[in-house]
């Protein structure tokens, strides 16, 4: 059965970005609860921003699970890549990454790669990056699976990277290097501007997809942009798929108005 969750970010610097909540964590965990909500997805400054006894009270007295966790601060914060020219700025990106699994990993969580891949550049070339992305990924996903969860990598738009954006991309990315551990996020914004039809890269993407960015063409809540989501809607059920839609979506017009759209349309697509 399809799961839903709602993000929740704590990145001031991360400010205009596409979170449906905001700053509050324990009110926000608590709203998406009663909104009907299966889980949240954190975007947190760094694994130390959140006493994990707090969040592990919060979890347990509101009653809903974390479904996975960002790292994209490493990126947007501390300018980390796992792609960087500079060796330390990978190995630095790397130790970031391992520390958010360990945190996500408390809370039967994933970690998500988005941002934190970087891109390729003429400092370093395309098949050097994809190179020092694959290392991360094997070293990284065998990080995770010592809590039994899978990293998840991001395809994204060629807006944010050069490295992969559709799902075939990370599908061969996955497959012709034998990384172990490691399922695909599939954003449905980001899959917008990149796939020629979306419903059919999902089915591409297969069992390697192990999360679903749940938002609408403009990064507007589901239903508030031009997606057609019944053949997306089609696509993963007949995947048999398991894991979250996740509204990673501005909060528009507001937080509360965004989370309420967006299980809407979730109940209407999935029931
Ligand atoms: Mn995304």
């Amino acid at each position: 059965m399809i799961q839903s969750a709602v993000t929740i970010s704590l990145v001031t610097q991360a400010r205009g970005g596409p979170f449906v909540y905001w700053d509050d964590l324990a009110g926000s965990m608590q709203r998406a609860k009663d909104l009907g909500y299966d889980a949240v997805e954190l975007f947190f400054p760094g694994p130390d921003a959140v006493d994990r006894s707090e969040l592990r009270r919060l979890v347990d007295e509101i009653g809903i699970p974390v479904a996975a966790v960002g790292t994209g601060a490493g990126m947007v914060i501390h300018k980390l890549s796992l792609t960087a020219e500079d060796a330390a700025v990978r190995e630095r990106a790397r130790q970031f990454i391992r520390e958010m699994i360990d945190f996500g990993g408390e809370f039967g969580a994933p970690a998500i790669i988005g941002s934190m891949q970087g891109r390729y550049s003429e400092q370093v070339p395309q098949e050097l990056a994809l190179s020092y992305l694959v290392e991360a990924l094997h070293d990284l996903g065998r990080h995770a699976a010592r809590h039994a969860v899978p990293l998840l990598y991001e395809p994204l738009n060629r807006y944010e990277t050069n490295l992969c954006v559709t799902v075939a991309a990370g599908v061969k990315l996955l497959e012709s290097s034998g990384v172990a551990n490691v399922k695909l996020l599939a954003d449905l914004f980001h899959m917008n501007i990149e796939e020629q039809d979306l419903a059919a890269a999902l089915r591409e993407g297969g069992a390697h997809i192990g999360h679903v960015h749940f938002v609408d063409s403009n990064r507007r809540p589901a239903g508030c942009g031009h997606l057609d989501y019944a053949p997306i809607a089609q696509a993963l059920r007949e995947m048999n798929y398991q894991g979250y839609a996740s509204a990673e979506a501005f909060p528009w017009p507001d937080s509360d108005a965004a989370a309420r759209q967006t299980i809407e349309k979730f109940r209407e697509l999935f029931g």
